[in-house]
């Protein structure tokens, strides 16, 4: 019944997304307002990062069956996979699902199925039916739970895959699908069946926006938790690595680790869809947001203290004399991407505050952002060696059998043994 699936947003999830219809033999158009992106995808090519996609693309694209195009066509379902950033004041900004609505709606059919999967804050579904159906007053759209007689179909199901992961984990994963009716649920399951191999638990919308948002908020407080026990441990002199290995040998104590804070666009985002939905209310949540976006700044003060040691213990160096080595620049390890990343955050700081050299060992990335220039990219970490303090920002695989160097150590990943 769906032969031909339009995917909205052909970024991180969009795209693969899109492969994945095409290569289980559907006719997939993707839409996306980015013509290099279009042209990349029209070409058999990928303009992200990640293992298999490249491979799929170029095969559904040489098949015929996935074409990339800047104006929706008519379609039976529309996946609509869009970035939910945040404005200013951390309230969430959903211009681009409506601009997406606007876009797909006319060429909406009766019959047809629309799935957000872009993480959403609570009641974001039912607005995107009252998007519809403000453009569409000739069709009829689920407005609320008990709606019958409806043209269109609409359904929140969440993405939930891991960058880096992909390709396996939208097969592999349980999704949470989230009708505004039944029906739109029992539709939206039979168009993921079609590759999604987990199970495909339905739920309403609210409770399916809300389940994304409490996934990465969990990880975020977890995490949150990790970095106050990492400047708690340092301040008492305990190694909070071994603490946590010893702490999570309890059967029902499972501590994540600690770092130089949390980046990506996810779960440094969508806990604030929460507090924004529900200020009084999200005490726990809003804390460890803020903990977390403490910590680049906590790390910095670190070097700042271990340049202050060297300067004394070195009387005869000015501060433009010593070398820093960072250790990593990506949101996190075995990845490229520095997209809200508390590495680059604090490598961009040190080189404002710093007058001597540093250097930065990222074995990922060929080119620094132009903001990090003065910086010195070496991609194996000997090449940081000589550094007179060494910041380890990243647990990159690379850095896991280094030796441990000589010189001041600020370790935020426990590479070295030390408490950061
Ligand atoms: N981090 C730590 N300590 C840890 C684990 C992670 O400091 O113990 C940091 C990482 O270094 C990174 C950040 O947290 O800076 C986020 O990394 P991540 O691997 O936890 O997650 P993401 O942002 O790559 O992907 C998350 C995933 N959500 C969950 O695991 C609950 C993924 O499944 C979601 O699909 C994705 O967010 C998303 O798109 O929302």
């Amino acid at each position: 019944m769906f032969q031909t699936i339009s995917v909205v947003g052909l970024g991180y999830i969009g795209l693969p997304t899109a492969a994945m219809f095409a290569a289980h033999g559907k006719k997939v158009i993707g839409v996306d307002v980015d013509k290099v992106a279009i042209d990349t995808i029209n070409a058999g090519r990928i303009h992200i990062v990640e293992p298999y996609l490249g491979e799929m693309v170029a095969e559904a694209v040489a098949s015929g069956r996935l074409k990339a195009v800047l104006k929706p066509e008519p379609a039976d379902a529309f996946l609509i996979a869009v970035p939910t950033p945040f404005k200013e004041g951390y309230e969430p900004d959903l211009s681009y699902i409506e601009l997406a609505c606007k876009a797909i709606a006319p060429v909406l059919r009766k019959g047809n199925l629309v799935i957000l999967e872009s993480t959403s804050p609570v009641g974001t579904t039912e607005q995107v039916a009252a998007w519809l159906a403000n453009e569409r007053p000739d069709l009829e759209f689920p407005l609320k739970e008990s709606s019958i007689g409806v043209d269109v179909n609409i359904a929140h199901c969440p993405e939930r895959v891991l960058p880096g992961q992909v390709v396996r984990e939208l097969v592999d994963n349980d999704r949470v699908i989230g009708g505004i009716t039944a029906k739109c649920s029992k539709k939206s399951v039979e168009l993921y069946r079609i590759f999604v191999q987990g199970e495909c638990v339905t739920t309403n919308a609210r409770t399916a926006e809300m389940a994304k948002l409490t996934e990465n908020s969990f990880r975020d407080v977890n995490i949150a938790f990790a970095n106050e026990l990492s400047m708690i441990c340092h301040r008492l002199d305990i190694n909070v690595w071994e603490l946590i290995q010893l702490a999570n040998r309890h059967p029902r104590v499972n501590i994540l680790q600690p770092g130089p804070g949390v980046g990506g666009h996810c779960i440094a985002v969508d806990p604030w869809f929460i507090v924004s939905s529900a200020p009084e209310q999200a005490k726990m949540i809003k804390l460890a947001r803020n903990i977390n976006d403490e910590k680049p700044q906590w790390v910095i003060n670190q070097v700042k203290l271990a340049l202050a040691d060297v300067l004394q213990e070195q009387s005869d160096k000015k501060a433009k004399d010593v070398v820093i080595s960072c250790y990593g620049v990506s949101f996190k390890p075995d990845i490229d991407d520095l997209r809200e990343s508390p590495a680059l955050k604090i490598v961009r700081e040190l080189l404002k505050s710093h007058s001597g050299k540093l250097i930065v060992v990222e074995p990922n990335v060929n080119v620094l952002p132009n903001e990090l220039e003065q910086a010195e990219l070496v991609n194996d970490w000997k090449g940081g060696k000589e550094a007179d303090i060494h910041v380890m920002l990243v647990d990159h695989k690379a850095f896991k059998t280094m030796s441990v160097p000589l010189g001041k150590l600020v370790d935020t990943k426990g590479i070295w043994g030390r408490n950061v």
